[in-house]
């Protein structure tokens, strides 16, 4: 369990009544649910104002729907980046890239109430689609200042049949702007994103906050297979093609490559039709996602999943179709930002543990534009992606005034790597 510190972090008590107020802008259900450009992403776009303003920033909407809160610095002294994703999972939790935003507003109020100047600019940034749950993609927001948006996306469509592009237009995106929106690299000197860690590694240490390495590469595959509908009762078990059965086969054959290739492997989505107690299934849709912070080890793996499909197909007598709908690549975090973050982590914490990150973030899209780090916030039994999720107020007090050193030092970067107390 957390032991919250005795430290009564003002800070980390506004960022909970505003993510308190924030999770309200969800679908009806359990935990946190707000998908891109729905009525619940633009309840959102008003509180997330609200912050940014606070924080001193000039706030606008780009064409990609992401948030953009600026607070000017020097003429031509360059521009930090901070910020993370306001959309969440279907029941997800409070704290996930939500926080990263509302921590990164509270850094630039800390700053100002320390009449702490910065000499360059800082952007807030809230992305509005980083989960790709309501569209097979992601990472819009951050491709599009990256310049790595391929215009396909655009014609994806949710399972209501609406495209991404009407979807954005309908909340003032514009999907054609959207790909003119890259940024000039040379005026972004660095994205930094503050999440809640997703797992149990900084609880297990005891520690509040730590600082990411490197974040996994992703793959999804779509699977679908084909089986016979059949009479539950009159045909024999030996003459069945049963897709379901195929389906079991192939859950268990992927929990046992992940564990052969020591990466992570889940069979997340899995539809059966005609899906009624007394027809033997005729088709199953399923989708398998791969993880690795090696982009040969997944990818490797991907290769491996096509040879298991054909194996289980002969074996079952189904026709099994797999293909790779999604990747994206490893990313490693860049030394001098880790260093920064670390050294302002060990002086407001004690300890700035070093970690990778299994989840994908942001940042991996806006590594393509310039230098990332991340600030993990400890989770409490590493709960995500769950209305459990939680981060306690002494923690996420402590991201804001770590984040707020950070941009205070930045300009004294130390050579050195990152100091381990
Ligand atoms: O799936 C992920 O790792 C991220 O939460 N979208
Ligand atoms: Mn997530
Ligand atoms: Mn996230």
């Amino acid at each position: 369990m957390i032991n919250e510190s005795a430290r009564m972090t003002h800070w980390g008590d506004i960022a909970r009544e505003r993510l308190e107020i924030i999770s309200m802008a969800s679908e009806a259900g359990p935990g946190v649910t707000r998908l891109p450009f729905s009525e619940q992403y633009e309840a959102a776009i008003g509180f997330i104002t609200s912050w940014m303003t606070a924080a001193g920033c000039a706030v606008h909407l780009d064409a990609a729907g992401t948030l953009v809160g600026r607070r000017a610095g020097p003429k031509g002294a360059g521009t930090l980046l901070i910020g993370s994703h306001q959309d969440s999972v279907r029941q997800g939790g409070c704290f996930d890239g939500i926080m990263g935003v509302a921590l990164g507003c509270l850094a630039l109020e800390k700053l100002a109430q320390d009449r702490v100047e910065l000499p360059f600019a800082v952007e807030i940034l809230a992305f509005a689609d980083e989960e790709g749950v309501r569209f097979p993609t992601a990472l819009m927001g951050p491709r599009a200042l990256a310049g790595t948006l391929d215009p396909a996306v655009f014609a994806m469509t949710d399972n209501t049949g609406q495209t991404l592009s009407e979807a954005l237009a309908q909340i003032g995106g514009n999907s054609k702007v959207a790909l003119k929106l890259t940024r000039d690299n040379k005026d972004i000197f660095g994205f930094l994103e503050v999440h809640i860690e997703q797992g149990p590694v900084l609880e297990s240490l005891d520690a509040p906050l730590g600082v990411v390495t490197a974040i996994s590469g992703i793959e999804r595959h779509s699977v679908q297979i084909f089986g016979e509908a059949g009479h539950a009762g009159t045909v024999p078990m030996t003459l069945r093609k049963d897709a379901l059965r195929a389906g079991a086969k192939l859950v268990e054959a992927v929990h046992d490559l992940a564990l052969r290739h020591d990466l992570r492997a889940t069979v997340g989505a899995l539809t059966v039709s005609p899906n009624v107690v007394n027809a033997i299934p005729a088709q199953v849709d399923l989708t398998v996602e791969i993880r690795a912070p090696n982009d040969e080890t997944r990818e490797a793996a991907g290769v491996e999943l096509a040879e298991i499909c054909a194996q289980i197909a002969s074996e079952t007598g189904t026709q099994i179709e797999q293909s790779r709908s999604y990747a994206q690549p490893a990313v490693a975090c860049d030394p001098k930002l880790r260093a920064l973050l670390s050294n302002s982590v060990a002086q407001v914490s004690g300890q700035a543990p070093d970690l990778p990150s299994g989840a994908t973030h942001d940042a991996s899209a806006m590594a393509d534009l310039c230098p990332v780090a991340m600030l993990f916030v400890r989770c409490r039994g590493g709960i995500s992606h769950s209305p459990a999720e939680y981060a306690s107020n002494a923690d996420m007090g402590a991201a804001v005034d770590a984040l707020a050193l950070t941009l205070a030092t930045y300009n004294r970067a130390p050579e050195a790597e990152p100091v381990h107390v």
